[in-house]
């Protein structure tokens, strides 16, 4: 049985036409984004968000970690709103669509639902998380772990980027600390359409990621302290050289990480070397390891075999450690029945699907644990993510937001 709502589509030109003014805040240096969190990038990121918003009819709130809630009120004011949203903060080589599309994806779904004069029963709110690379400030998904209660408040704003800058200083800096006490916003349901970053769907011809899961992660923050030395007059015996402990550490990261293929990832994408000079042997080296996967027997098994690799390297080259967890969380399972949705709205129109796990970290994982959560995937172009060169066609982005629109309508309850 059809319904008049049955075939409502976006408007791909306009999605596609506010994806690249957005892209043009904070551009990076070869086509991508470098609209890092809390820079005034962001800033001026966040005010054009503000201003579409307003521009849609809907009232926009802030709360005291700076994430954006645009609100399009609904028949029933008494009833919990339906969340649409993602991030708009990108990494600091990152692509025009990571986050971008979630947020600008459900922007769109409200555009529509204007020119179609449609009304739900629920209200519907498009959302900016703030901070959700965790690049400048670690932990990542920082603002959504507040408001799903996993991480304290004073601890996220005590966090500091490289040059020693607090993230709630940043927030105040930029005028987006909130008045709106974080968590306390209730929600019905949240839907976060994102780009897959990842090979499968574009591989397999797939329009829509139905995402089941989100994979577990766990970042550990390794500090090795060696003996600062001439590179030239220092004998190799005597030399107490922490980057070759870092080197060695990033080797059996990989090294554990296939130990468990084919799903299992690790890595070490940040390393700070100091002093950083030519002709020192490093003294200090601090980096992050980066390992995931969707079992969490699995994750403690990698964590457990590298640390006590890690300290074994480091007894042998004499070297100080430490190692600090700055980043986890479980394997997530996501709402059944906003995923039904999800599926009968790509099968009603049209696009092909499948279901698919989650390699990256979204701010939906957090959000999952205090109220229903699903995701959508659109293909990206040779599964390229964290790349400037990350794209996506106009078509993806289109069939991804149209899969959206519906699957919120259907949770806010169409009116009349
Ligand atoms: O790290 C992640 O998975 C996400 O991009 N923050
Ligand atoms: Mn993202
Ligand atoms: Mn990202």
């Amino acid at each position: 049985m059809t319904t008049p709502t049955d075939n409502l589509r976006i408007n791909g030109d306009r999605l596609w036409d506010s994806l690249m003014e957005m892209a043009k805040v904070g551009p990076g240096v070869r086509g991508g984004n470098n609209r890092q969190t809390l820079t005034d990038a962001d800033r001026e990121g966040r005010l054009l968000f503000q201003r579409w918003c307003e521009d849609a009819g809907m009232t926009v709130a802030v709360d005291s970690m700076g994430t954006m809630f645009a609100r399009r009120e609904g028949t029933d004011a008494s009833l919990d709103p339906v969340m649409m949203g993602s991030h708009l903060d990108t990494q600091p080589t990152g692509g025009k669509y990571d986050g971008v599309l979630g947020v600008l994806g459900a922007l769109e779904v409200v555009r529509s639902l204007n020119d179609l004069g449609i009304r739900t029963r629920r209200p519907i709110e498009v959302v900016n998380w703030t901070n959700e690379e965790g690049t400048r400030f670690v932990p990542a998904m920082v603002a959504s772990g507040v408001f799903a209660g996993r991480y304290d408040e004073a601890w996220a704003k005590s966090r500091t980027d490289a040059e020693g800058k607090r993230l709630g200083d940043e927030l105040k800096r930029i005028g987006f600390e909130g008045p709106e006490p974080v968590g306390q916003r209730k929600l019905h349901a949240m839907l976060e359409l994102h780009i897959e970053q990842g090979p499968i769907l574009e591989d397999e011809g797939i329009d829509i990621g139905v995402v089941t899961h989100g994979q577990g992660l766990k970042w550990l923050q390794i500090t090795l302290t060696g003996k600062e030395a001439h590179t030239g007059s220092t004998p190799m015996p005597k030399r107490i050289n922490a980057g070759l402990g870092a080197a060695r550490i990033v080797q059996l990261v990989d090294e554990v990480a296939w130990s468990h293929a084919p799903l299992a990832v690790g890595a070490v994408g940040h390393m700070e070397v100091y002093p950083n000079s030519r002709n020192i042997i490093q003294g200090k080296v601090v980096f992050t390891v980066d390992i995931r996967h969707p079992d969490k027997a699995v994750i403690a098994d990698m964590d457990a075999r590298i640390r006590a690799g890690a300290a074994k390297i480091a007894e042998d080259l004499k070297l100080g450690m430490e190692i600090e967890e700055v980043g986890a969380f479980d394997p997530v399972a996501f709402d059944e029945t906003l995923l039904s949705r999800i599926r009968d709205a790509a099968d009603r129109l049209g696009y092909s699907r499948r279901d698919i796990v989650s390699g990256a970290g979204h701010d939906a994982c957090w959000i999952n644990r205090v109220a229903p959560t699903a995701m959508i995937f659109c293909p990206c172009v040779d599964g390229l993510s964290h790349n400037e060169d990350e794209e996506i066609s106009k078509a993806w982005a289109t069939a991804g937001a149209d899969v959206l629109l519906h699957a919120a309508l259907e949770t806010a309850e169409v009116v009349g």
